[in-house]
């Protein structure tokens, strides 16, 4: 097959699109969809101060290299969990993330849960009552509440996370599954500021995972490859291979059921009772916002963690 917009062969076909196109017209692509994407979603502002949470694998490394080319001179932050039980994973990506930051002269921020909070992410998991089955859950939290400190505190405008298609996709059919009609209202690619959260953006959501990888591979970009240990058996994941299954007969499947989710919560005003609903107290300990009144489920769970470590 040849390429859309020249003779070359192509490397990619995009049947959503209705689109192929070569290493070269593909690699410029990708830059100006994103450009696009943060326009018509009003993501960021030329001269924004852009922080962009990065992990080491390739949807957060292109992220981070398109804000750049796209001249926003974005900060990266990686927070170090602490999950190198045998598998590497936390040592081996920060020295990816390491490396790509002084490769392209990027300013890296480094967070080390154990460093600040005590504990790393699986030790924190077994104390927890929250953790019991899984990291992911203390997990998320954590990185939630240092984003979100980092940022404020760093005078940051926005904070650009990597998220894909595949990854925005498959939490909407999970939260649409099960009516989750509290994070549904909250679910989007922009997130503006409020109730004492940053603003957060997720310039790649429009860009299927495949897209995201191959681009990452095409550019050169070095990543780490390995998923997070604990990643494996989640639910996202069987979401994610279920619309897959629907892409397969039907392509362009996933990025209409995202969209159409979209339009219908700007357009309708559905989901907007629960929104305007929503109201949030200042955590007594942290400052940062809480929906219990009081102290935060961040502050209760390390309270927790670190009394049960005495
Ligand atoms: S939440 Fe769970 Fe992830 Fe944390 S413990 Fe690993 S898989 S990194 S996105
Ligand atoms: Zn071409
Ligand atoms: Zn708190």
């Amino acid at each position: 097959m040849k390429c859309r917009k020249c003779d070359q062969k192509a490397v990619i076909h995009m049947r959503q699109h209705k689109l192929a196109l070569c290493k070269d017209h593909y690699l410029s692509w990708v830059p100006s969809q994103t450009s696009r994407t943060m326009k018509e979603y009003e993501m960021a502002h030329p001269g924004d101060h852009v922080l962009v949470a990065v992990s080491g694998g390739k949807d957060s490394l292109a992220l981070w290299y398109n804000l750049y080319l796209l001249g926003y001179a974005p900060d990266g932050l990686y927070i170090g969990l602490g999950i190198d039980d045998g598998s590497g994973y936390s040592n081996e990506s920060l020295k990816v993330t390491k490396d790509f930051a002084a490769e392209h002269g990027l300013h890296l921020i480094v967070a080390d849960v154990e460093e600040l909070y005590g504990s790393t992410i699986p030790e924190a998991a077994a104390l927890s009552p929250r953790g019991r089955e899984k990291p992911c859950s203390v997990c998320g939290l954590t990185k939630r509440h240092i984003m979100n400190h980092i940022a404020l505190e760093g005078g940051y405008d926005v904070l650009a996370t990597g998220h894909n298609l595949d990854d925005e996709a498959a939490v909407l059919f999970g939260n649409t599954l099960n009516w989750q009609i509290g994070y549904l209202s909250r679910q989007g690619p922009v997130l503006e500021s409020k109730y004492g959260f940053v603003k957060k953006i997720k310039p790649f959501f429009r860009f299927y995972e495949r897209e995201t990888a191959a681009y990452a591979l095409l550019q050169g970009i070095e990543y780490i490859y390995a998923e997070c240990p604990y990643a494996e058996g989640a639910k996202s994941i069987y979401y994610k291979e279920q619309l897959n299954n629907l892409e397969a007969n039907r392509p362009g499947a996933k990025l209409a059921f995202y969209l159409s989710f979209l339009r219908a919560k700007a357009n309708d005003g559905f989901l907007r009772d629960v929104e305007m609903g929503t109201s949030l107290d200042v955590c007594n300990n942290c400052g940062q916002p809480t929906s219990a009144p009081g102290t935060c489920a961040f502050c209760r769970t390390w309270d927790t963690i670190r009394s049960a470590k005495k």
